[in-house]
């Protein structure tokens, strides 16, 4: 049995990317291996994040992860910051990455472009995120394809840890979809569908209202022609929306083309927004109930005490090794 790690940041509501590149991925893998899923909330504040919304979109997150399917008797469900020894190894692995690293991250680049100030902790992110596997000792990590230049990061770092301290850490691997790795926008295709979008309309959250999904998948940005073919190069809108279909009808892209060949784009965007409804408005029904319940406190409870116990014994070693005095 393998051990798996990953998490998603409370800085919005997650989005059908993150379900596609992420979420769906950790239901499964759940019932294969040790699972450990968090909601990186340490992570949020990179970016600032306005004290009563991280609040909400902490809690929220984490009861869609369980309204997805994810069972805390299967997998340990806790937030990052509920597990201190991820800020302190976080820390460790800070003073182990080179700034020339940090500096190569695209998601930086991308993150801090045309800011007048960009906080430390953004550009310092990937050591953190290094630690949360660490931790675990993690052998698959289920990410969307924009994580995985951090993965390699991590990986880098637990290599430099073990030439130094002796080996210890295992080399992570990701495990990802192999279409739909990278949702993009619904109003940009160069750009990746992201829950922190300040348009709404690039996104489709997954707790958005069957209407507003609706909505926004028919005033998704097309081609000018008609056909629904699979062709990122020369067609990256009608291509992306046939990943989404794909996913949430559970349909090969050849399926998908063979039905909606000659039928132009509106009634596959038509028939689009009722396959992604179909799915996300049991999980929605699920959630109220969730929320309503309160029960997604006791979940973290139990989560946390899991996680903790696996963290703190890495961490010791990791303190043991690089010669920190120990307490008695
Ligand atoms: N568009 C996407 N397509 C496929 N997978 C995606 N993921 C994110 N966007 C897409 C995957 O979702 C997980 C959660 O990511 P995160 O919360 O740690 O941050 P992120 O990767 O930066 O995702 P967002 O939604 O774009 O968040 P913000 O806007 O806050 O930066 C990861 O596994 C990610 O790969």
């Amino acid at each position: 049995m393998k051990r798996v790690l990953s998490g998603m940041q409370s800085s919005g509501q997650l989005t059908i990317g993150n379900y596609i590149g992420a979420l769906r991925n950790f239901v499964n893998l759940q019932h294969l291996h040790r699972c450990y899923f968090m909601v990186v909330d340490m992570h949020a504040i990179t970016v600032p994040q306005d004290p009563a919304a991280l609040k909400e979109q902490t809690e929220s997150i984490a009861s869609l992860y369980i309204a997805a399917g994810l069972d805390p008797n299967k997998a340990s469900i806790f937030l990052q910051s509920h597990v201190p020894a991820h800020a302190e190894l976080g820390w460790i692995m800070t003073t182990l990455t080179y700034m020339g690293e940090l500096e190569r991250m695209t998601q930086f680049k991308d993150k801090s472009a045309g800011k007048e100030s960009v906080g430390a902790g953004l550009f310092t992110y990937p050591s953190l995120m290094a630690a949360d596997i660490l931790l675990y000792n993690a052998d698959l990590i289920p990410v969307g394809d924009d994580q995985k230049q951090h993965l390699e990061l991590t990986r880098d770092l637990a290599n430099r840890f073990n030439n130094r301290f002796g080996e210890f850490f295992t080399m992570p691997e990701p495990y990802m979809p192999e279409i739909g790795a990278r949702i993009m926008s619904l109003d940009d295709a160069s750009k990746k569908m992201s829950k922190s979008s300040p348009n709404p309309g690039s996104y489709i959250a997954m707790l958005d209202e069957p209407a507003v999904i609706r909505k926004k998948l028919s005033r998704a940005v097309t081609d000018s022609g008609r056909e629904v073919k699979y062709d990122p190069q020369n067609k990256p809108e009608v291509s992306n929306l046939i990943s989404i279909y794909s996913h949430f009808a559970n349909m090969s892209v050849a399926e998908i083309e063979a039905k909606y060949d000659g039928q132009g784009y509106g009634p596959f965007k038509k028939d689009l927004a009722e396959v992604v409804v179909a799915v996300l408005e049991p999980i929605q029904e699920r959630y109220r109930e969730i929320r309503k319940s309160g029960e997604i406190f006791d979940i973290l409870k139990k989560g946390a005490a899991e996680a903790s116990e696996l963290a703190n014994e890495t961490l010791l070693e990791v303190k043991k090794r690089m010669g920190f005095v120990l307490p008695s």
